[in-house]
């Protein structure tokens, strides 16, 4: 493979590519309709790993369509090395940094053996705060970023990188049952929900076998769905 090549990635040329219809809109209105009864009274806004103690995470982890999406792209063994519930309430002060999925204080994903997706449960538009990107940002590789204070500390200390404003990003809206598939080296970040519903997205990262490499030495242990390479 050449440099160029390399650097592109596996997704697409521009670092992401949509899903379409991992379940129907209807089917992913109804469960974010749930979670809206049973987290709005408290204002919970996220819920980390929710695939390991929430059948609908796990259920939603292994929809077929977007399983055969993310085979397409690292192959037959897959694993989920983490899921992200993101619930942006109309009307909250609530932006997620410029950032790249691959790469934390924990860890460093091989771009190569693995993928992240982001799947909307409402419609996702710029109003409501829809995924922005940086097309072909993935091709600059992992950057270095700062772990934002404390305002995050309860939405996930969000890992932040400095975009310049020059830079060309855009909107990436996705409607109810649809996704988004993103190299995970590509920046994205998203705005706060000025709408007038909630706004649920799921955040997914998959890998394929080694696709782990953690920083502390410690082995990784991430939940195999797929493959025979495990
Ligand atoms: O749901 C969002 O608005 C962004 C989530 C995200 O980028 C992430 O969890 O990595």
């Amino acid at each position: 493979m050449t440099a160029t090549a390399y650097a592109a990635g596996l997704v697409s040329a521009a670092g992401y590519r949509h899903v379409q219809r991992w379940t129907t809109s209807a089917a992913a209105r109804a469960r974010a309709a749930e979670l809206v009864a049973a987290h709005r009274a408290e204002d919970r806004e996220v819920m980390r790993n929710p695939h390991l103690d929430h059948e609908w995470a796990d259920v939603i982890v292994r929809a077929p369509r977007l399983l055969a999406a993310v085979q397409g792209v690292i192959g037959p063994d897959v694993a989920v090395e983490n899921t992200f519930l993101v619930m942006k309430w109309p009307g909250a002060d609530f932006e997620v940094p410029w950032h790249q999925d691959g790469t934390n204080t924990r860890l460093e994903l091989d771009p190569y053996r693995s993928v992240a997706a982001w799947v909307a449960l409402t419609d996702a538009d710029e109003t409501t705060g829809c995924l922005h990107v940086v097309p072909e940002s993935q091709r600059a590789g992992y950057l270095p970023y700062e772990v934002e204070p404390d305002k995050g500390a309860a939405r996930g200390r969000a890992l932040g990188v400095r975009v310049d404003d020059s830079v060309i990003r855009v909107p990436v809206p996705v409607q109810a049952g649809h996704g988004v598939l993103m190299d995970t080296r590509l920046l994205h970040c998203s705005h706060s929900n000025t709408g007038a519903g909630a706004r649920i997205g799921l955040n997914i990262r998959y890998v394929a076998p080694g696709g782990i490499r953690m920083r502390d030495g410690s082995s990784p242990s991430p939940m195999p769905l797929c493959g025979t390479g495990w």
